[in-house]
């Protein structure tokens, strides 16, 4: 592999969509995408409450400050609560021991509990120090190239707002009890982490085509994914981990179970109003690292990326 120029337009022919280098490119990455917006899409639970959503518009207002502390409201830190204490109770037969070990090690640094809303500054923290994650507050549900590029970086980009009193089982779109939840305790696993940026990694600069089925892989991995663990079925996606209602389903006999392979799993259609219809299996967790590993590496690009650590920059390289 050799350095090319500073440019990837120098690469030529192939058009390459533009994609951050550096950490603070990600001030451009923050597409969002409005399809679940409280004041956009009629079936969100905070659709007909206007205060809900003035709420949650002044809690994305983070134009002065990078992580902002959030003083969340009697109702908030009571929905949070509610979410925290059903979880809480399943999760020693569900999760994964990986999550396990990440939440409990958060109950114990990072006051996560059912009295607060624990919050982004010192779960950041906590994070750099564990694996090198940290995380960026958002406004929603972001584009998939954009949230993806991030991950290259170990950047998290994290909602703060949190879903609607009125369905504290499910939420159709990212809210805090979700990022905290499902999120935030598997980033602070160092294999889950260096996962997590290869996928980053494989999404810079790649075709819309090759990102909309990294995104469904990521969905069904990272969001939704199952695996085997001394000999049972156990949880390690966020959108389950996050999920009362969908957790409990997820591991019924009811949904249909296939063993996860990047290939088909990339083009399986997924549901994103309610539960899914099927989950994807992994033999262990590392058989899902290793599978997704192989796939990335095959995915076309005219360039390879490396990812420098003490520069916190992306190198683009010449194929060979
Ligand atoms: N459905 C999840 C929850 O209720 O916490 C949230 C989401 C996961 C993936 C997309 S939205
Ligand atoms: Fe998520």
């Amino acid at each position: 592999l050799k350095r090319v120029a500073d440019d990837v337009r120098s690469i030529p022919e192939e058009k390459v969509p533009w994609f951050p280098r550096q950490i603070k490119d990600l001030d451009r990455c923050n597409m969002l995408i409005t399809k679940f917006d409280p004041d956009m899409d009629q079936d969100h639970p905070g659709y007909n409450d206007s205060e809900y959503r003035k709420r949650r518009a002044a809690i994305s207002d983070f134009r002065h400050y990078p992580l902002p502390t959030v003083e969340y409201t009697a109702e908030e830190i009571s929905t949070w609560r509610q979410v925290y204490q059903q979880l809480r109770s399943i999760y020693p037969s569900l999760a994964c021991r990986q999550f396990l070990d990440g939440l409990q090690q958060l109950e114990k640094e990072c006051g996560y509990g059912d009295e607060q809303i624990p919050q982004l500054r010192e779960i950041s923290a906590f994070l750099k120090e564990k694996t090198g994650f940290q995380l960026r507050p958002v406004a929603g549900l972001l584009s998939a190239r954009d949230f993806l590029a991030s991950l290259a970086f170990r950047v998290f980009q994290c909602t703060q707002y949190i879903r609607h009193s009125s369905a504290p089982m499910h939420s159709p779109e990212p809210d805090c009890c979700h990022e905290l939840l499902g999120h935030i305790p598997m980033l602070a696993d160092k294999e889950f982490a260096q996962f997590s940026q290869e996928i980053g990694l494989a999404s810079l600069g790649a075709s819309d085509e090759d990102i909309e089925k990294l995104s469904t892989l990521y969905w069904f991995t990272v969001e939704f994914g199952l695996c085997k663990q001394n000999g049972a079925v156990k949880a390690y996606g966020a959108g389950l981990l996050s999920s009362y209602g969908e957790l409990v389903y997820a591991l019924s006999n009811e949904p249909e179970y296939k063993p996860f392979s990047p290939e088909e799993t990339a083009v399986q259609p997924y549901q994103d109003q309610t539960y899914q219809p099927v989950y994807f299996v992994s033999e262990s967790f590392e058989d899902a690292k290793i599978k997704l590993r192989k796939y990335s590496a095959n995915i076309k690009r005219p360039f390879a990326v490396r990812y420098d650590p003490f520069t916190c920059s992306v190198e683009v390289l010449d194929q060979p």
